[in-house]
């Protein structure tokens, strides 16, 4: 069992007050303590931005590496320790930008992980510069003519790119938000969680009115295995029109079900030395 205390840390939440951070953050250690997350049975990698903080106020194992390259690190502690819950904290910048080539191969690969995307629709920790899910005609600092590239769309690139569970929340629905990380972690296999997380002092287009007023959840006339209908709902956007909720889950081997090595017991538990190394050399001589 994990209490709420149990996860506190000796540092204060940072974010800027009404940050859909802090939200996303309270809705992670619900689930936590509903599933009894805690260091003995989860890890977690965070790459760098607003997003990466979660790490330092969650006390449970936690590696903050490179801009970018969180799923690296969640994907080598999955395949280190696959009995691990491992969830990966990225943000729209750091999984689409920075990471977009390790997001892409490791949504293919159906890595028993759960990426979760803080999706604030720009690179936040740097002041607000237009990201690669920031829309065409963005105005900020780093495209003050308003952006010239056309956006990427998470969901519709995670089913495209093969990802088995392909979920959206919105971080001002904590009660939602906490079931749909319960379920994106009980899948077996990757499981992409985009979260719509305002961040109230760069983004002043999506913000929380205009999730608050536009979103709706999908309900069972949404099929969810039904990959093309997955797709088609991953493309509405729009006035009233934001779907939230599981796009998209199927049941495939995960990558780590199918590696002889991690059928006894997990790689950490194994002795570091291999015996046969010797004779493995000499079949080089
Ligand atoms: C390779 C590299 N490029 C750029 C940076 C500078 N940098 C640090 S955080 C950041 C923005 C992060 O934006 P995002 O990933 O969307 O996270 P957010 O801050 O919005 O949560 C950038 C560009 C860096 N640290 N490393
Ligand atoms: S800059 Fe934006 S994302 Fe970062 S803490 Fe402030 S509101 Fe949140």
């Amino acid at each position: 069992m994990t209490t709420l205390s149990e996860l506190a840390t000796p540092y204060t939440p940072n974010w800027c007050p009404g940050c859909g951070n802090m939200s996303l953050w309270a809705a992670f250690k619900n689930a936590a303590v509903q599933e009894g997350w805690d260091n003995t049975n989860t890890a977690l990698a965070a790459g760098i931005g607003c997003h990466g903080h979660i790490v330092n106020f969650t006390k449970i194992t936690s590696l903050e590496g490179l801009h970018g390259r969180p799923i690296p690190v969640a994907t080598g502690i999955k395949l280190s320790d696959h009995k691990l819950n491992v969830f990966a904290f990225t943000g729209d910048g750091d999984c689409l930008g920075e990471g977009g080539n390790h997001f892409i191969h490791a949504c293919r690969r159906n890595h028993d992980i759960t990426i979760v995307i803080h999706d604030n629709g720009l690179y936040a920790l740097t002041t607000g510069q237009t990201s690669p899910v920031s829309p065409h005609g963005f105005v900020s600092k780093s495209t003050p003519q308003g952006n010239l590239d056309n956006p990427l769309w998470p969901l519709q690139l995670a089913i495209a790119a093969g990802a088995t569970f392909v979920a959206r929340g919105y971080a001002g629905h904590i009660k939602e938000l906490t079931e749909l990380f319960v379920k994106a972690n009980n899948h077996k296999g990757i499981s992409v969680l985009d979260v719509l997380q305002p961040c109230v002092t760069f983004n002043k287009v999506c913000t929380h009115e205009t999730y608050q007023q536009n979103t709706y959840y999908l309900d069972g006339s949404h099929d969810k295995t039904d990959k093309e209908a997955a797709f088609i709902k991953s493309m509405e956007w729009g006035e009233k029109k934001i779907p939230l909720g599981v796009f998209y889950e199927v049941q495939q081997d995960t990558y780590e079900s199918q590696l002889p090595q991690l059928k006894d017991k997990p790689l950490v538990m194994r002795s570091p030395v291999y015996e046969g190394t010797e004779k493995l050399l000499k079949g080089y001589i």
